[in-house]
């Protein structure tokens, strides 16, 4: 199937347009008489809802950030009545107190048909085995492509993630097609699959995976393509938006943001100045229908570069480029802005190189001091330390190449880097403790 709602999906862009503003209107009268924390908001700002007459009028209205979702802890954001909410979701809490987010039953459709469009696009529909392997429970990965899956009529294979020989097994026995967990989950994956001596190639159907919920870079992308033979769709999504909401279609030219559902705009961080399509800023999300929580100018805190052009697929919905990490994700080394993409693009781009690595930040004195640890593969590893001093030295290179900084490089055998069944862990920056 092509489109899973070609109606919606390939809108004529200004229709599109006059659908979101008329949605952009009623969603700001609807918090402005119901809610308390809106109504107070705009009226600091000096804003009436009389005041939304173009699209462009949302640049009027006050952002939103996690502090507001942290700070009204547990639901004070919900608008819904809790008889009305079906489920909620929980976000882990690591870098703060949580945020809650609760879902009416329409919410639930509602993100389940942007997945459903979204797997659609990246070819994945009825007749494919699709196997979960994000965690299931507060997390929305798990819950969330589960509903997607089905109601595009896939089989889910329900695995959650851990026990990944069983993954395995159960990935031939079932003939599983696709896949949805974390690229660094799917690199886990595949070297487990070595060890049990299954090519995921060869001895599996797996043809298509969705992977996300973290930042990867596209080599990343190209080694898991080209070790296993399969397509590797990039998807993304937050917890207060729903969850994971939007994909890559088959063009892999960027992520599909559905316009009837939000309002994307990219802003310049510092400034909050919206930048110009083909610039790197900051992605700010208004959900058009999310009922129970509604969010307007949410600053995600993640990095991307939006483009309005229809895509060749066809769909006319703005799609976003590769994230490149979040505004709070970079490192200032010495004064010098480090994303640990950046780091990811060398390495990945080293053949001796493994999939795994780190960085390690501490202070010195006065002195910030960066250490990559990266592991190498069987093939890369050598005994002569001749080889080895060789080796760091180019990846040394390579990363100031691109960095503009230097870094203590330690190359580690195959196996030493911890392995992560969920979002990987790159950065221990030691400073901050
Ligand atoms: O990670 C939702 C999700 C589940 C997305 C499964 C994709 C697949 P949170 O736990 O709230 O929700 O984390 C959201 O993860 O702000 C980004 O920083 C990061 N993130 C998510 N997808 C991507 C991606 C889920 N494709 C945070 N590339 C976001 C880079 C991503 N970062």
């Amino acid at each position: 199937m092509r489109c899973w709602d070609p109606r919606i999906e390939e809108m004529p862009v200004a229709d599109l347009r006059k659908l979101q503003f008329k949605l952009l209107k009623t969603l700001v009268y609807r918090v402005y008489s119901f809610s308390s924390f809106y109504h107070k908001r705009m009226k600091e700002a000096g804003f009436h809802p009389d005041d939304i007459n173009s699209l462009e009028d949302i640049t009027r209205l006050p952002f939103m950030h996690k502090k507001d979702l942290r700070d009204t802890y547990p639901d004070g954001l919900i608008m819904s009545e809790q008889e009305e909410l079906v489920r909620y979701h929980v976000s882990s809490g690591t870098t703060g107190k949580p945020t809650v987010v609760g879902y009416t039953k329409n919410d639930i459709y509602n993100w389940t048909e942007s997945l459903a469009r979204a797997l659609t696009s990246a070819g994945i529909g009825r007749g494919d085995v699709m196997q979960v392997s994000y965690g299931y429970g507060l997390f929305t990965g798990g819950l969330g492509l589960h509903y997607g899956a089905e109601r595009i009529g896939a089989t889910v294979l329900p695995t959650s993630v851990g026990n990944t020989e069983r993954q395995i097994e159960l990935m031939q026995d079932l003939g599983t097609t696709a896949i949805a967990c974390t690229p660094s989950y799917f690199l886990h994956i595949m070297e487990v699959a070595e060890k049990m001596g299954v090519s995921i190639k060869n001895d599996t159907l797996l043809r298509a995976g969705v992977f996300g919920a973290e930042p990867w870079s596209l080599e990343t992308r190209k080694r898991i393509e080209d070790a296993t033979g399969i397509k590797a769709y990039d998807i993304y999504g937050t917890s207060e938006i729903s969850g994971p909401l939007f994909t890559e279609c088959y063009v892999q030219k960027g992520i599909h943001v559905w316009g009837d559902m939000f309002l994307t705009e990219v802003i310049d961080p510092k400034t909050g100045e919206a930048v110009e399509d083909g610039e790197r800023g900051e992605l700010v999300f208004t959900t058009l229908h999310k009922y129970a929580l509604p969010l307007i100018r949410y600053r995600i805190g993640d990095l991307s570069i939006m483009d309005s052009e229809p895509c060749d697929c066809g769909r006319t919905h703005p799609r976003i480029m590769k994230i490149l990490g979040r505004t709070d994700d970079m490192l200032i080394i010495r004064g010098i802005n480090v994303f640990p993409s950046q780091v990811e693009s060398v390495l990945m781009n080293i053949p001796e190189v493994g999939d795994h690595w780190e960085i390690l930040v501490d202070r010195k004195g006065p002195l910030d001091m960066m250490t990559v640890r990266v592991e190498l593969t069987e093939r890369g590893f050598s005994d002569k330390i001749g080889d080895l001093m060789k080796l760091k030295k180019k990846v040394s290179k390579e990363l100031k190449g691109v960095l503009n900084i230097a870094a203590e490089v330690d190359l580690v055998e195959p196996g030493t880097i911890p392995r992560s069944m969920g979002k990987a862990k790159r950065v221990t920056d030691n400073r901050k403790v």
